[in-house]
């Protein structure tokens, strides 16, 4: 796709071409974007052609109208009989989305500028960072259907707010709010409503201007080294760090700190 033709009907997207943010919309504000198999499919090829895209170097996902996601659309769920195949439908639609865009090289951004539930949640967590609305709500609303949290919520949550907190969240399905999340480690920032994306649109841009090798190995060595060692995670930073400082952009930065000028990242 060229940078800013939109080939979806569920999904809006538009990047900026100098500050190189992609901006993708999930578009059913009706149902509070809840994710039809259609918009998990078009959802899985704009993460994918986000990724590839060069004119494309941090990524923020938001919602249409009030809220971020109400996660599973319950009605074609039932309509599909989708209990019989929740499973595979997880398998098949929603991991590809989690894991493509939590491994991103690039920065992703969610601007959560509205409720946030079941699998639309667990979007956000998928996302390097949250910037969420003073109104905006996180509910862990599969036990109100009867079902367990999925699409990494297990996984992602219990990271950013620990076990326990995470525990209760899953259990109860208790909305939290912006204030709480903040306090808890769940979102970075808390903005007016009206200003979600934008927040998240500038600190994008302030993260697209950095360079792109150094923030994609930060981003690996911070991922790995909660689950290793001292030592391994040491062993680890040192080849990153090789990686890193053979960069044209490494040369670049040492530069323009000795000029006194802004660097000119240019990706290698
Ligand atoms: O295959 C698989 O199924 C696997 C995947 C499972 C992962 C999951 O995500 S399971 C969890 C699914 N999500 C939920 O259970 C959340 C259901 N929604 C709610 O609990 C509430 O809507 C919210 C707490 C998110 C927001 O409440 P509120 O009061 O702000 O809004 P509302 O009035 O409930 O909803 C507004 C409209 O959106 C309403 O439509 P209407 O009546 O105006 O025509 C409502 O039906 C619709 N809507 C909200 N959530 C969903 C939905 N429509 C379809 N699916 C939804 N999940």
């Amino acid at each position: 796709m060229a940078t800013n033709q939109n080939p979806y009907e569920t999904l809006a997207w538009a990047a900026d071409p100098d500050t190189r943010v992609g901006v993708l919309t999930l578009n059913r504000p009706e149902a509070l974007n809840a994710f039809t198999n259609q918009m998990l499919d078009e959802l899985a090829d704009a993460i994918k052609r986000a990724e590839r895209d060069p004119n494309v170097a941090a990524l923020v996902i938001t919602g249409a109208g009030r809220g971020f996601s109400a996660g599973q659309d319950l009605k074609e769920h039932l309509a599909n009989d989708g209990a019989a195949t929740i499973g595979d439908h997880l398998r098949t639609r929603y991991h590809p989305i989690i894991e493509r865009l939590y491994g991103m090289a690039k920065p992703t951004l969610a601007a959560v500028n509205g409720v946030a539930a079941g699998a639309g949640m667990s979007l956000a967590l998928a996302c390097d960072f949250r910037v969420a609305g003073s109104r905006t709500r996180f509910v862990q609303a599969f036990v109100g259907v009867g079902l367990v949290p999925d699409s990494g919520s297990t996984y992602l949550l219990p990271l950013l707010v620990g076990p326990a907190r995470a525990l209760e969240m899953a259990m109860t399905g208790a909305p939290v709010d912006a204030p709480t999340a903040l306090s808890w480690g769940l979102v970075n920032r808390v903005v007016e409503d009206d200003a979600v994306v934008g927040a998240a649109t500038d600190w994008a841009g302030q993260l697209a201007a950095a360079p792109p090798k150094a923030v994609e190995l930060i981003k690996r060595a911070m991922r790995r080294g909660s689950h290793q060692r001292l030592q391994e995670a040491l062993e680890y930073e040192s080849w990153l760090q090789a990686t890193a400082a053979a960069t044209q952009d490494h040369q670049e930065g040492l530069a323009a700190f000795l000029e006194k000028r802004p660097a000119r990242f240019v990706g290698r």
